[in-house]
């Protein structure tokens, strides 16, 4: 993960400090990509303890397509509670885009089911894209994310928001355009999302996975994550080897996984570092 600490010297050195809709300030730069092989091991972040199981926990509940908070909290998952009304509600988020996009006549389409479906059958398209950028459903940036959800808009405008599969020599790689990234806090966490969603599609479509290739908009480090608590100690830790993904059973489709399918094997990271979130 050496690939991360070269991100975090970038936007340190090259980027420009900038406003932003939090009132936090952000040091940014614009248009960024890296890559992993999957082959090389699972890449989740060895030089800050990353929590493995709210990753699992919350892909689990987008490929569920739940948008409702009780079901992370329920599991012990914090990660979503800033955003969410008193009612755990969150509004049209990425569960909802993923698996029941609204067609203008009634239907809702589950992009995922129709991806897993494509691949099996024309693995060389070009169209194994999922979206979650609905503009329809996008929050206004000047409300609150509770204040949207009551509106019946998405509580955060997506993210990690458009990604596309590509099948090459019995390999499957995924390329996800992030289009705002907060590099300290987000970006460990997405990276080891969609290496694992990675895994899950190419096990239920007999390939092996392939490279996950991370396309950025605007990535950011918060001004109050640029000290030496926070990105100055983890610049200063060398990465460990990576640890493996075991998937333990196959089930029948891709929304039938749960925690216990999952494991991750030698994972041993430096310690977390605890740095402040901005909603
Ligand atoms: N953010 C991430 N990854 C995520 C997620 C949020 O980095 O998966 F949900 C960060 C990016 C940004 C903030 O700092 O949350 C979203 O703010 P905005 O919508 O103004 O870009």
């Amino acid at each position: 993960m050496q690939v991360y600490l070269d991100l975090l010297r970038d936007v340190v050195a090259n980027g420009q400090d900038q406003a932003d809709r939090t009132g936090v300030g952000t040091r940014a730069v614009f248009g960024r990509q890296v890559r992993f092989d999957l082959a090389a091991g699972f890449p989740l972040l060895t030089t800050k303890r990353v929590h493995f199981k709210s990753v699992v926990g919350e892909l689990l509940w987008f490929l569920s397509g739940s948008t409702d908070n009780g079901w992370l909290r329920a599991h012990g998952i914090r990660i979503w509670d800033e955003w969410a009304t008193e009612h755990d509600a969150l509004g049209p988020i990425y569960g909802a885009q993923w698996r029941a996009w609204p067609a203008p006549d009634g239907r809702a389409i589950d992009q995922l089911a129709e991806l897993v479906a494509t691949i099996r059958t024309r693995p060389h398209s070009r169209r194994l894209v999922v979206s979650a950028w609905n503009p329809a459903d996008l929050p206004d940036e000047t409300l609150s994310p509770q204040d949207n959800v009551r509106a019946g808009r998405m509580a955060l405008a997506p993210c990690h928001c458009l990604f596309q599969f590509h099948v090459a020599n019995g390999r499957l790689s995924c390329q996800l355009y992030q289009r705002s990234a907060d590099l300290f806090l987000g970006v460990p966490f997405n990276i080891a999302s969609y290496a694992l969603l990675t895994h899950l599609i190419a096990q239920q479509c007999d390939l092996e996975p392939g490279e996950f290739i991370h396309t950025f908009g605007d990535l950011h480090l918060y001004r109050n994550h640029l000290t030496s608590e926070i990105v100055h100690a983890q610049l200063g830790r060398a990465p460990r080897p990576l640890p493996r993904l075991v998937l333990k059973r196959r089930p029948e489709t891709l929304f039938d996984y749960g925690f216990e399918d999952i494991e991750l094997q030698g994972y041993d990271p430096h310690p977390a570092i605890r740095a402040p979130i901005a909603v």
